[in-house]
Protein backbone atom coordinates (compact mmCIF):
# COMPACT_ATOMS: atom_id res chain seq x y z
CA UNK A 1 0.00 0.00 0.00
CA UNK A 2 1.14 3.66 -0.80
CA UNK A 3 -0.20 6.86 0.77
CA UNK A 4 -1.35 9.93 -1.25
CA UNK A 5 0.55 12.18 1.28
CA UNK A 6 1.89 11.68 4.56
CA UNK A 7 2.89 14.47 7.21
CA UNK A 8 6.35 13.75 8.85
CA UNK A 9 6.64 16.12 11.49
CA UNK A 10 10.74 16.69 12.87
CA UNK A 11 11.58 16.59 9.19
CA UNK A 12 14.91 18.49 10.69
CA UNK A 13 15.58 16.38 13.33
CA UNK A 14 18.05 13.09 13.81
CA UNK A 15 15.65 10.88 13.03
CA UNK A 16 13.50 13.03 10.99
CA UNK A 17 16.47 13.34 8.17
CA UNK A 18 16.88 9.23 7.84
CA UNK A 19 13.13 8.85 7.90
CA UNK A 20 13.35 11.79 5.28
CA UNK A 21 14.91 9.29 2.44
CA UNK A 22 13.29 5.91 4.16
CA UNK A 23 9.45 6.44 4.31
CA UNK A 24 9.36 7.29 0.69
CA UNK A 25 7.94 4.31 -0.42
CA UNK A 26 4.90 4.73 1.81
CA UNK A 27 3.62 7.43 0.43
CA UNK A 28 3.23 9.15 -2.68
CA UNK A 29 4.14 12.93 -1.48
CA UNK A 30 5.79 13.26 2.17
CA UNK A 31 4.85 16.99 3.35
CA UNK A 32 8.17 17.33 5.40
CA UNK A 33 7.62 20.12 8.54
CA UNK A 34 10.64 21.47 11.44
CA UNK A 35 10.62 24.51 13.45
CA UNK A 36 14.60 23.95 12.39
CA UNK A 37 15.93 25.00 8.64
CA UNK A 38 15.06 21.77 6.41
CA UNK A 39 16.81 21.42 2.76
CA UNK A 40 14.19 22.47 -0.31
CA UNK A 41 12.28 20.14 -1.66
CA UNK A 42 14.02 17.56 -3.61
CA UNK A 43 11.40 17.14 -6.01
CA UNK A 44 7.56 16.68 -6.65
CA UNK A 45 7.48 13.51 -3.83
CA UNK A 46 8.34 16.45 -1.57
CA UNK A 47 6.99 19.68 0.24
CA UNK A 48 8.69 21.70 2.93
CA UNK A 49 6.69 23.58 5.58
CA UNK A 50 8.08 25.36 8.15
CA UNK A 51 5.73 25.04 10.98
CA UNK A 52 6.13 25.99 15.05
CA UNK A 53 4.04 23.12 16.76
CA UNK A 54 2.98 25.39 19.11
CA UNK A 55 0.74 27.27 17.00
CA UNK A 56 -2.63 26.14 16.71
CA UNK A 57 -3.49 27.86 13.21
CA UNK A 58 -0.21 26.92 11.47
CA UNK A 59 -0.59 23.52 12.77
CA UNK A 60 -3.59 23.05 11.59
CA UNK A 61 -3.00 24.29 8.40
CA UNK A 62 -0.03 21.99 8.05
CA UNK A 63 -2.51 18.95 8.63
CA UNK A 64 -4.68 19.81 5.87
CA UNK A 65 -4.69 17.57 2.79
CA UNK A 66 -2.69 14.34 4.66
CA UNK A 67 -3.85 11.08 4.76
CA UNK A 68 -2.00 10.09 7.93
CA UNK A 69 0.98 11.51 9.86
CA UNK A 70 4.04 10.38 11.63
CA UNK A 71 4.89 12.82 14.73
CA UNK A 72 8.05 12.88 15.53
CA UNK A 73 8.65 16.40 16.46
CA UNK A 74 8.91 18.41 19.16
CA UNK A 75 11.88 18.92 22.34
CA UNK A 76 13.69 15.38 22.74
CA UNK A 77 15.50 15.37 26.30
CA UNK A 78 15.07 16.52 29.00
CA UNK A 79 14.05 20.46 29.49
CA UNK A 80 12.36 22.90 31.88
CA UNK A 81 8.95 22.34 31.86
CA UNK A 82 8.08 25.57 30.26
CA UNK A 83 9.38 24.57 26.88
CA UNK A 84 8.21 21.29 27.20
CA UNK A 85 4.89 22.08 27.87
CA UNK A 86 4.97 24.50 24.33
CA UNK A 87 6.57 21.75 21.76
CA UNK A 88 5.08 18.67 23.14
CA UNK A 89 2.22 18.89 25.20
CA UNK A 90 -0.17 21.89 23.16
CA UNK A 91 2.02 20.89 19.88
CA UNK A 92 0.52 17.26 20.41
CA UNK A 93 -3.12 18.55 21.00
CA UNK A 94 -2.96 20.66 18.25
CA UNK A 95 -1.96 17.94 16.01
CA UNK A 96 -4.97 15.74 17.27
CA UNK A 97 -6.76 18.52 17.18
CA UNK A 98 -5.80 19.28 13.60
CA UNK A 99 -6.29 15.52 12.50
CA UNK A 100 -10.02 15.60 13.75
CA UNK A 101 -10.74 18.47 11.89
CA UNK A 102 -9.00 17.63 8.50
CA UNK A 103 -10.26 13.99 8.96
CA UNK A 104 -6.79 12.06 9.63
CA UNK A 105 -7.28 8.51 10.83
CA UNK A 106 -3.87 7.29 11.43
CA UNK A 107 -1.23 9.10 13.54
CA UNK A 108 2.82 7.27 14.46
CA UNK A 109 3.38 8.84 17.71
CA UNK A 110 6.81 8.78 18.61
CA UNK A 111 6.96 8.25 22.24
CA UNK A 112 10.05 7.33 24.38
CA UNK A 113 11.21 4.88 26.59
CA UNK A 114 11.28 7.79 29.10
CA UNK A 115 7.57 7.09 29.86
CA UNK A 116 8.77 3.94 31.84
CA UNK A 117 12.25 5.32 32.83
CA UNK A 118 11.76 5.00 36.67
CA UNK A 119 11.80 1.02 36.55
CA UNK A 120 14.74 -1.01 37.08
CA UNK A 121 16.95 -2.72 34.00
CA UNK A 122 16.57 -6.07 35.80
CA UNK A 123 12.43 -5.71 34.97
CA UNK A 124 10.87 -6.90 31.79
CA UNK A 125 7.89 -4.95 31.02
CA UNK A 126 5.00 -5.32 28.45
CA UNK A 127 2.41 -1.98 27.38
CA UNK A 128 0.27 -2.77 29.85
CA UNK A 129 2.84 -1.33 32.76
CA UNK A 130 1.62 1.94 34.06
CA UNK A 131 3.89 5.16 33.05
CA UNK A 132 6.71 5.86 35.24
CA UNK A 133 8.20 9.11 34.02
CA UNK A 134 11.54 9.67 34.69
CA UNK A 135 10.80 13.49 33.87
CA UNK A 136 9.07 16.60 32.24
CA UNK A 137 9.94 15.05 29.00
CA UNK A 138 9.02 11.47 29.38
CA UNK A 139 5.80 13.16 31.53
CA UNK A 140 4.72 15.08 27.92
CA UNK A 141 5.12 11.59 26.11
CA UNK A 142 2.87 9.79 28.74
CA UNK A 143 0.12 12.81 28.17
CA UNK A 144 0.92 11.91 24.21
CA UNK A 145 0.22 8.37 24.64
CA UNK A 146 -3.09 9.53 26.87
CA UNK A 147 -3.77 12.01 23.80
CA UNK A 148 -3.87 8.97 21.59
CA UNK A 149 -5.69 6.67 23.04
CA UNK A 150 -8.29 9.40 24.10
CA UNK A 151 -8.36 10.54 20.43
CA UNK A 152 -8.84 6.79 19.21
CA UNK A 153 -12.14 6.28 22.32
CA UNK A 154 -13.66 9.50 20.98
CA UNK A 155 -12.99 9.97 17.47
CA UNK A 156 -11.77 7.39 16.14
CA UNK A 157 -8.37 8.53 15.05
CA UNK A 158 -5.73 5.32 15.23
CA UNK A 159 -2.59 5.95 16.34
CA UNK A 160 0.95 3.68 17.02
CA UNK A 161 3.07 5.46 19.94
CA UNK A 162 6.03 3.67 19.61
CA UNK A 163 8.04 3.66 22.81
CA UNK A 164 11.69 4.23 21.05
CA UNK A 165 14.35 2.93 23.53
CA UNK A 166 17.84 4.36 21.34
CA UNK A 167 17.20 5.33 17.74
CA UNK A 168 21.36 6.00 16.45
CA UNK A 169 23.49 4.52 13.89
CA UNK A 170 25.50 2.79 16.64
CA UNK A 171 25.09 1.73 20.25
CA UNK A 172 26.47 3.93 22.30
CA UNK A 173 26.90 2.68 25.96
CA UNK A 174 26.14 -0.29 27.74
CA UNK A 175 22.29 1.00 28.43
CA UNK A 176 22.19 1.03 24.95
CA UNK A 177 23.03 -2.78 24.04
CA UNK A 178 19.38 -3.34 25.40
CA UNK A 179 17.52 0.24 24.11
CA UNK A 180 19.04 0.35 20.72
CA UNK A 181 16.63 0.39 17.56
CA UNK A 182 18.38 0.16 14.26
CA UNK A 183 17.32 3.05 11.27
CA UNK A 184 16.24 -0.16 9.55
CA UNK A 185 14.23 -1.51 11.80
CA UNK A 186 12.47 1.75 12.91
CA UNK A 187 11.49 2.09 9.20
CA UNK A 188 9.82 -1.36 9.17
CA UNK A 189 8.22 -0.47 12.27
CA UNK A 190 6.48 2.91 11.58
CA UNK A 191 5.42 1.23 8.22
CA UNK A 192 3.58 -1.75 9.89
CA UNK A 193 2.11 1.45 12.14
CA UNK A 194 0.47 2.91 9.01
CA UNK A 195 -0.47 -0.52 7.30
CA UNK A 196 -1.83 -2.61 9.88
CA UNK A 197 -5.94 -2.92 10.07
CA UNK A 198 -7.41 -2.09 12.97
CA UNK A 199 -4.91 -0.91 15.46
CA UNK A 200 -6.48 1.38 17.92
CA UNK A 201 -4.21 2.60 20.26
CA UNK A 202 -1.19 0.24 20.21
CA UNK A 203 1.86 1.04 21.95
CA UNK A 204 4.72 -1.06 21.06
CA UNK A 205 8.71 -0.76 21.92
CA UNK A 206 11.10 0.36 19.51
CA UNK A 207 13.69 -1.93 20.18
CA UNK A 208 16.29 -4.16 17.35
CA UNK A 209 16.82 -7.67 18.20
CA UNK A 210 19.13 -7.13 21.17
CA UNK A 211 20.57 -9.74 23.19
CA UNK A 212 19.35 -8.09 26.79
CA UNK A 213 16.06 -7.03 25.98
CA UNK A 214 14.02 -5.35 28.81
CA UNK A 215 10.75 -5.00 26.56
CA UNK A 216 7.99 -7.51 25.82
CA UNK A 217 6.20 -6.98 22.99
CA UNK A 218 3.49 -9.71 23.03
CA UNK A 219 0.45 -6.83 23.24
CA UNK A 220 1.61 -5.64 19.60
CA UNK A 221 1.75 -8.64 18.13
CA UNK A 222 -0.80 -8.03 15.67
CA UNK A 223 2.39 -5.70 14.37
CA UNK A 224 4.16 -8.49 13.37
CA UNK A 225 7.11 -6.41 13.79
CA UNK A 226 10.45 -8.48 13.76
CA UNK A 227 13.68 -6.35 14.04
CA UNK A 228 16.69 -7.90 11.97
CA UNK A 229 19.32 -6.33 13.65
CA UNK A 230 21.28 -6.34 16.94
CA UNK A 231 23.45 -4.07 18.96
CA UNK A 232 25.54 -7.08 18.94
CA UNK A 233 27.74 -5.93 16.70
CA UNK A 234 28.78 -2.98 19.15
CA UNK A 235 29.50 -4.89 22.49
CA UNK A 236 33.04 -5.23 22.12
CA UNK A 237 33.53 -1.48 21.31
CA UNK A 238 31.14 -0.77 23.95
CA UNK A 239 32.41 -2.69 26.82
CA UNK A 240 35.98 -1.72 25.92
CA UNK A 241 34.59 1.57 27.30
CA UNK A 242 34.65 1.57 31.50
CA UNK A 243 32.20 0.80 33.78
CA UNK A 244 29.46 2.89 35.77
CA UNK A 245 29.55 1.94 39.35
CA UNK A 246 26.88 -0.31 40.11
CA UNK A 247 24.27 2.09 41.67
CA UNK A 248 24.68 4.84 39.02
CA UNK A 249 21.77 5.73 37.44
CA UNK A 250 22.75 4.68 33.65
CA UNK A 251 23.32 1.35 35.02
CA UNK A 252 20.09 0.83 37.51
CA UNK A 253 17.27 2.52 35.44
CA UNK A 254 15.98 2.02 32.22
CA UNK A 255 15.78 6.05 31.41
CA UNK A 256 19.27 5.97 32.72
CA UNK A 257 20.87 9.62 33.05
CA UNK A 258 17.65 10.82 32.28
CA UNK A 259 16.10 9.78 35.77
CA UNK A 260 19.02 12.39 37.46
CA UNK A 261 18.11 14.99 35.13
CA UNK A 262 16.99 18.58 36.71
CA UNK A 263 15.76 20.02 38.79
CA UNK A 264 15.36 23.68 36.82
CA UNK A 265 15.53 26.59 39.23
CA UNK A 266 14.26 29.94 36.95
P1 LIG B 1 15.71 15.69 17.43
O1 LIG B 1 15.74 16.62 18.60
O2 LIG B 1 16.92 15.56 16.60
O3 LIG B 1 14.47 16.08 16.48
C1 LIG B 1 13.30 16.68 16.95
C2 LIG B 1 12.91 17.78 15.98
O4 LIG B 1 11.73 18.43 16.48
C3 LIG B 1 13.99 18.86 15.83
O5 LIG B 1 14.38 19.01 14.48
C4 LIG B 1 13.34 20.12 16.36
O6 LIG B 1 13.70 21.29 15.64
C5 LIG B 1 11.86 19.81 16.20
N1 LIG B 1 11.06 20.63 17.12
C6 LIG B 1 11.33 20.94 18.42
N2 LIG B 1 10.42 21.81 18.89
C7 LIG B 1 9.55 22.04 17.87
C8 LIG B 1 8.41 22.86 17.73
N3 LIG B 1 7.97 23.63 18.75
N4 LIG B 1 7.77 22.88 16.56
C9 LIG B 1 8.20 22.12 15.52
N5 LIG B 1 9.28 21.33 15.57
C10 LIG B 1 9.95 21.29 16.74
O7 LIG B 1 15.26 14.26 18.01
P2 LIG B 1 15.29 12.83 17.31
O8 LIG B 1 16.31 12.01 17.97
O9 LIG B 1 15.28 12.96 15.86
O10 LIG B 1 13.88 12.26 17.80
C11 LIG B 1 12.71 12.40 17.02
C12 LIG B 1 11.49 12.07 17.89
O11 LIG B 1 11.62 10.77 18.41
C13 LIG B 1 11.32 13.00 19.07
O12 LIG B 1 9.93 13.22 19.28
C14 LIG B 1 11.89 12.21 20.22
O13 LIG B 1 11.30 12.59 21.45
C15 LIG B 1 11.53 10.80 19.82
N6 LIG B 1 12.45 9.81 20.39
C16 LIG B 1 13.71 9.68 19.88
C17 LIG B 1 14.57 8.73 20.41
C18 LIG B 1 15.92 8.49 19.83
O14 LIG B 1 16.58 7.58 20.28
N7 LIG B 1 16.38 9.24 18.85
C19 LIG B 1 14.15 7.89 21.55
C20 LIG B 1 12.80 8.13 22.00
C21 LIG B 1 11.99 9.04 21.42
C1 LIG C 1 14.97 9.66 24.02
O1 LIG C 1 13.77 9.75 24.24
C2 LIG C 1 15.72 10.76 23.36
O2 LIG C 1 14.93 11.47 22.43
C3 LIG C 1 17.00 10.30 22.69
O3 LIG C 1 17.80 11.44 22.41
C4 LIG C 1 17.77 9.33 23.59
O4 LIG C 1 18.20 9.99 24.74
C5 LIG C 1 16.86 8.18 23.95
O5 LIG C 1 15.64 8.59 24.48
C6 LIG C 1 17.52 7.23 24.98
O6 LIG C 1 16.90 6.98 26.01
O7 LIG C 1 18.61 6.74 24.70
Amino acid sequence: PVLDRLLLTGAAGNLGKVLRETLRPYARTLRLSDISPMAPAAGDHEEVIACDLADKAAVHALVEGVEAIVHFGGISVERRFEDILEANIRGTFHLYEAARRHGVRRVVFASSNHTIGFYKQSETLDASVVHRPDGYYGLSKAYGEDMASFYFDRYGIETVSIRIGSSFDEAQNRRMLSTWLSYRDLTDLIGRALFTPDVGHTIVYGASNNRDLWWDNRLAAHLGFEPQDSSESFRAKVEAQPAPAADDPVAVYQGGAFTAAGPFDD
